[in-house]
């Protein structure tokens, strides 16, 4: 019988399981950036291997916070571990460990027999496995020895063991999903993300954190041109048209997302674009704008919408 689980990545912000998710499923499945936090949802990539299939659970990083936004967050990160059959546990070698470490560690500790852990950015100047270990051995004291790997997320090291280690205590079960999918994200949410991810990568200070995607408008139009409504696909799609807004929370913040004559706004479609085109076969039109959704963050409703569980 083959294997089958879920697997939810859990870790502090910006230890690197985003990258991890789209090494192992060789897709850019979630957006990467150095800015923490920049995971808000839970997010699958679906790995199929002989001995069977692996679905990935990205999840937001880990951080101690009592605002709003983070304890959404948090709640996302804490569905994802009780939904899952086992948990990677990454963390970053070149960082060492502090209070939000352990507060992970102590989280897990009553998972750890299916538990997995990655000590990721072996690569990084000043990476220190000793380090990793020896907090690891005191804090997540019932890890097995081959339970802990090294591993560079940016560099693919490492990734065919911790598979293999992961394939080792996965249950038996049919696969959920078929060979062809390597994620199950809807076409909306995954551009909204590619277009969020752009935007992070360029803007500033609290710019990131202060900004979401809302995708307004989407038509399919096929080899005649006509248009269907994106919840009716048409059997052959020739192109995609999306009307989307870059969401801040302050109406001051608009003039930095756009930019001195619009180059800002400019880069971020055109980046985005680019992306796109390498994951869709369609052609895509994007109508890309930026308005002001007042402090979103603080708002329950937009949250539901936005940070979705
Ligand atoms: N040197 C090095 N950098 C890495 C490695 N993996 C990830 N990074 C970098 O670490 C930063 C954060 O990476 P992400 O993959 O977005 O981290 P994350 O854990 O998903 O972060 P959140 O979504 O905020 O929780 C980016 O700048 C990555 O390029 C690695 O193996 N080595
Ligand atoms: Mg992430």
């Amino acid at each position: 019988m083959k294997k089958a689980a879920f697997v939810a990545l859990v870790g502090r912000p910006s230890v690197g399981k985003s990258t991890l998710i789209n090494q192992i499923c060789g897709e850019k499945v979630a957006i990467v950036s150095a800015v923490p936090q920049t995971t808000r949802n839970a997010i699958r990539g679906i790995v199929n291997r002989e001995q069977g299939q692996l679905i990935f659970v990205d999840t937001p990083g880990r951080h101690n916070s009592e605002k709003k936004f983070n304890k959404k967050l948090m709640e996302v990160s804490g569905r994802a571990i009780d939904e899952s059959d086992l948990v990677l546990y990454v963390l970053d070698a070149s960082r060492a460990p502090g209070p939000e470490e352990s507060a992970v560690a102590a989280l897990l500790a009553p998972l750890v027999a299916r538990t997995v852990v990655a000590v990721n950015k072996m690569d990084a100047h000043g990476a220190d496995y000793a380090l990793a270990k020896e907090f690891l051995s005191r804090e997540l004291s019932g890890l097995a020895e081959d339970r802990c790997l090294k591993i560079s997320a940016r560099n693919n090291e490492g990734i065919d063991a911790l598979l293999a280690a992961l394939y080792a205590i996965a249950p038996e079960g049919d696969p959920l999903y078929g060979e062809e999918y390597y994620t199950d994200q809807e076409v909306d949410f995954r551009i909204a993300e590619v277009i969020r991810g752009q935007a992070i990568n360029r803007l500033r200070q609290e710019l990131p954190h202060s900004l979401y995607v809302e995708i307004a408008d989407m038509e399919f139009i096929d080899e005649h041109g006509v248009r269907f409504a994106a919840s009716k696909l048409p059997g052959a799609r020739s192109a995609l048209w999306v009307r989307a807004f870059i969401i801040v929370e302050r109406e001051s913040q608009k003039g930095m997302v756009v930019g001195k004559g619009g180059a800002m706004i400019k880069a971020i479609r055109q980046a985005a674009l680019k992306d796109l085109r390498l994951i869709f076969d369609w052609k895509i039109d994007l109508d890309l704008r930026v308005k002001t959704g007042k402090d979103w963050r603080h708002n329950d409703a937009a949250l539901r919408r936005i940070v979705k569980l």
